[in-house]
């Protein structure tokens, strides 16, 4: 379907090695138009590089897209800047890319960059986070995480725990650590822990902001709340992924407050990555919320199909699990490529 911009491709690859000869400055484009005139050509476009999910989704994209496989995958780092994002999607659609990914850093604000790439006749896949938009067909398809569901299987995990211990007061005093702002991790995990508050009495969200899914800030947030509020008013931290998590611990351990199984605070965290299995496995983390870095093979799927001119599925939810420290082994996270 989309072999006819490739054989443009290729003709103007000719044209320009003839012409390159003459005057050996070559351009970007010029290099693209030469080099991958068979390949499928491919713009990548990631928020950032934020955390090590973050660049566990970005290796499993390039593992997939190789040029053996006929692709030529072209990465771009939105250094956690829409702005940036949008400007590198531009330059896809002036380098006359045959396909368009995008992990959007937040919902909102895309429906005049796609509406360019549709019109260059670039379909558009959206992944990881979802985007917002006034017409659905700007984009072919997502791929991603359904974030609202994986708060609630937190939720769940969380209330078992609760459930378990003793409790002196009925209250549940939270420090909500939330991630990017407006981005659809965030949004579907605060409704999620905003949802149990409303329905349980004696749940109370004590502190709520913005770690954008860094340590640094997980860290500095956890140390002025506990020098505000006190670790004694605390019994639940909840990270909305596991850079906040290390972050949040490591203050509590500066702080030397006990945490985790045999702690007063628990803490829930997302991404469930190796380093913080073993965390929760040795009963530090509470509850681990999978989120699935590894969208590579989906999304190649996808692009496969589209290839052969199939038509694809709008949304896939990528496969996720919830954990808590009983689920683990040594063996099981072994096994695990993240
Ligand atoms: C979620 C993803 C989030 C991860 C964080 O799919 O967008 O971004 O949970 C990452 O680790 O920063």
């Amino acid at each position: 379907m989309f072999r006819s911009k490739r054989i443009v491709r290729a003709m103007i690859g000719v044209l320009i090695a003839f012409g390159i000869t003459a005057c050996s400055s070559q351009t970007n484009d010029e290099i693209l138009e030469e080099e991958n005139s068979d390949l499928v050509v491919i713009g990548f476009s990631q928020p950032g590089a934020e955390s090590a999910w973050r660049v566990a989704l970005t290796d499993s994209v390039k593992e997939n897209f190789t040029e053996e496989r006929g692709y030529k995958l072209i990465y771009k780092d939105g250094r956690s800047k829409q702005d940036n994002q949008i400007k590198d999607i531009r330059t896809f659609i002036q380098q006359g890319v045959d396909y368009i990914i995008i992990s959007p850093i937040v919902e909102t604000g895309w429906d005049t960059v796609l509406s360019e790439a549709k019109d260059a006749g670039i379909p558009v896949i959206i992944c990881d986070r979802n985007v917002v938009v006034g017409n659905e067909n700007l984009y072919t398809a997502f791929v991603g995480s359904d974030f609202k569901t994986e708060g609630e299987s937190a939720v769940l995990r969380l209330e078992n725990i609760l459930e378990q211990q003793e409790d002196e007061d009925g209250q549940i005093n939270i420090v909500h650590i939330q991630g990017t702002i407006g981005s659809s991790a965030q949004i579907g995990r605060t409704k999620a822990i905003e949802e149990a508050i409303e329905e349980h009495e004696g749940w109370n969200i004590i502190s709520q902001d913005c770690g954008e899914f860094t340590k640094a800030k997980g860290r500095e947030i956890m140390t002025q709340v506990l020098e505000e509020v006190g670790a004694d008013n605390i019994d639940v931290v909840y990270c909305e992924n596991d850079e906040e998590a290390y972050g949040a611990i490591s203050a509590m351990n500066e702080a030397g407050v006990s945490y985790g199984k045999d702690g007063e605070i628990k803490v829930v965290s997302f991404d469930a990555m190796n380093t913080a299995l073993v965390l929760c496995m040795n009963g530090q983390i509470s509850v681990e919320a999978e989120c699935n870095p590894l969208q590579g093979p989906y999304i190649y799927n996808l692009v496969s199909r589209l290839e052969r001119g199939n038509a694809v599925p709008k949304i896939t939810y990528v496969h996720e699990e919830c954990f808590v420290s009983d689920d683990l082994t040594p063996e099981i996270i072994e096994k695990r490529r993240f």
